[in-house]
């Protein structure tokens, strides 16, 4: 039988536009008018051959003019532009990790923030070394949060995650002086590196960029979601709707935005208040509903059932439908458009982090030890707005879609489990999902990860690239806007067996799981490294040689770049939608494309259009599959 229930761009895009004309009747502007005025954009920047890291410049390199005015030539201009990038995207990513460990190392029995994964926790002290016999749990939390905190400063020694990779990742990257040291260590070296008068040499900044990425993918990322498991819950698969379907005309709207659980966990746990909900009922409305936006909504998604508004560039959307009574966000990807746009509408903007403060926001600084009631009073002050929409600005979208999102690799293995037969000793492992790979009756799998970027049509690729791969047999993990363009697509459903190949739709029936696996925000990308190393770790093969590869189709992010390092840094090949900004340097491209294949095992693979970027995914996995002659 035909199935016919994805939601296709088209419809989505057509949304956005009524969406977009409404808007300008209230005098909005959107990202789409805003490109248009930044169209051209500057070639030096898009080729990466523009410095302005020292007063002499700004210098940009031109076939008359080949070197800047200290002698940098384009490969030093655009290697150092590209490791500064990967600073960027690293710090982000890590310092989100690193105010995760300060949230733990504020939990108390009775107070704010508690455990909610002890097993998880003692896990990891015994990983970590923390002594744990006899000792309480909090006692057991603050003494791990203090390890985690001094993964970032530690003057001694490198990162204590790198013992999860595979001993043959651990000596290469040990040989290749890449193993990285305390994250903050590699993010400070990197910006040392590129600072005027410091390296020139491409390959010297490249390797740099591969460290500093595994500071970010084996560091600081894999502590965020370490600990936002440990206090949050670990990630157990959970109905819930995506796309702006999911406002309600009749409630209360509040959404929530950005990456940091913490904030958003507590407006959560508000929401579902007896004495909130029946304030908001006092006030005319039938309910709060809470709905997510970017990586916020991965996290509260996964754990709470929180249903997705949507990804990176369907945030003004959001707020263009008129009945977001409120906007509260975090930190990250945020774009400072939401000031001015809120004021076009009644919705509040509420800024919560001393990292994101934005201009037109009302800023409460969240704090650990008052956040349940910092919570309340959000809940409280979106109910007070209620009353004060304008009927004649709404226009919410129909469009939405069921997915069940929340597979942490323990949920997979526990998936996998209910497909064999398997003998207590045979859990806890890969095996079944490695025995339909060598069978073929699975091809391989890809990670889809990464943003929207105005350079494509929004979510085309990442929609594409996904129905053609799971046709193929090919089960796809999926996280960040990636995952939430699928489920806007409907794609997170189970019911999108229906377009899968035939051996795809089998494992799908017999192990209860949609063919796209969401498994989480942009920091759980940490999640697919350990599954990928669990599965060559129970293979017996190296990670390079396992039928895996990543995508990003459609990044824009620093920390998507930070990402892509560390993803390739793993050994596992990247295929790029979006050309990196370094293509004025031979050098460079050479070294991101081969260059670090040779080094690493796995390198970048760039192409712009979809249809050639996901064929060419599909030869990589054969590729992989006639290799290890299966
Ligand atoms: Fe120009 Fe060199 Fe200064 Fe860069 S560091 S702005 S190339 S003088
Ligand atoms: S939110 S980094 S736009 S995936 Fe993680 Fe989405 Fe990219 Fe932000």
């Amino acid at each position: 039988m035909e199935w016919n229930y994805l939601t296709t761009v088209e419809e989505m895009e057509a949304d956005a536009k009524k969406l977009r004309e409404m808007g300008l009747l209230s005098g909005a502007e959107t990202w789409e008018d805003r490109k248009q005025n930044q169209t051209p954009q500057c070639k030096f920047g898009e080729e990466g051959i523009c410095c302005r890291i020292c007063s002499m410049g700004p210098c940009r390199i031109t076939p008359k003019a080949p070197r800047g005015i200290c002698g940098a030539d384009a490969h030093a201009i655009a290697g150092r532009n590209y490791l500064r990038f990967i600073a960027g995207g690293t710090a982000a990513h890590s310092d989100h990790g690193r105010e995760i460990c300060h949230t733990m190392n504020a939990t108390e029995r009775d107070g704010h923030y508690q455990i909610h994964d002890e097993q998880k926790l003692l896990k990891l002290a015994k990983e970590w070394g923390v002594e744990t016999e006899g000792k309480d749990i909090y006692d057991i939390a603050h003494e791990t949060a203090h390890v985690g905190l001094m993964e970032y400063g530690k003057p001694f020694g490198t990162l204590n995650f790198l013992k999860r990779a595979p001993e043959e990742r651990q000596k290469l990257w040990d040989d290749l002086g890449i193993a990285p040291r305390a994250v903050d260590r590699e993010i400070a070296t990197a910006m040392h590196m590129t600072h005027m008068g410091n390296s020139a040499e491409a390959k010297a900044l490249v390797t740099q960029g591969l460290r500093t990425g595994l500071a970010d993918g084996w560091g600081g990322s894999m502590i965020g979601t370490e600990f936002s498991d440990i206090l949050f819950g670990t990630p157990m698969p959970k109905d819930t709707e995506a796309n702006l379907g999911v406002l309600e005309k009749d409630m209360v709207n509040i959404v929530i935005h950005g990456h940091d659980p913490a904030m958003s966990e507590m407006i959560v746990l508000a929401s579902e208040d007896k004495d909130l909900l029946e304030y908001a009922r006092t006030k005319g409305a039938k309910g709060i509903n809470i709905a997510g936006l970017c990586c916020t909504a991965n996290e509260m998604a996964m754990r709470h059932g929180v249903r997705m508004a949507g990804n990176f560039l369907q945030q003004e959307n959001a707020l263009l439908t008129g009945v977001v009574e409120m906007i509260a966000v975090d930190v990250q990807c945020i774009f400072p458009a939401l000031g001015p746009l809120s004021e076009c509408f009644h919705t509040k903007f509420i800024t919560t982090s001393a990292i994101a403060q934005i201009p037109g926001s009302i800023y409460v600084k969240f704090e650990a030890k008052k956040a349940r009631e910092q919570g309340r009073e959000l809940v409280r002050m979106a109910i007070d707005n209620f009353e004060n929409r304008d009927p004649n600005k709404i226009f919410i979208p129909k469009n939405k879609q069921t997915a069940t999102v929340g597979y942490s690799c323990e949920a997979i293995k526990k998936q996998l489990d209910t497909v064999t037969n398997s003998h207590l000793d045979e859990l806890d492992t890969y095996k079944p999902l490695i025995d339909c790979i060598k069978s073929g009756v699975i091809r391989g799998a890809v990670a889809i990860v990464g943003c929207n970027n105005p350079k494509v049509r929004p979510d085309y690729s990442h929609i594409e690239i996904m129905k053609k791969l799971i046709a193929n047999d090919i089960v796809i993990v999926a996280s960040g806007c990636s995952a939430q363009a699928a489920a806007k697509a409907g794609l997170l459903s189970k019911e999108a067996k229906e377009i899968c190949g035939a051996g795809l739709k089998r494992v799908c029936e017999l192990a209860d799981i949609p063919p796209i696996l969401h498994m989480g925000s942009c920091v759980d990308i940490s999640r697919m490294m350990l599954l990928a190393t669990g599965i060559a770790k129970d293979w017996g093969i190296d990670i390079p040689q396992v039928p895996v590869v990543g995508c990003a189709p459609e990044w824009m992010s620093e920390k998507a770049v930070s990402i892509a390092n560390y993803v390739v840094a793993t050994g596992i090949d990247t295929y790029l939608g979006i050309e990196p900004q370094v293509k004025g340097s031979s050098q460079m491209m050479e070294l991101i494309t081969e260059g670090t294949r040779k080094m690493v095992g796995a390198g970048y693979i760039i192409n712009k259009d979809p249809e050639d970027l996901v064929n060419a995914m599909i030869a990589g996995i054969e590729a992989k599959r006639d290799a290890l002659g299966i």
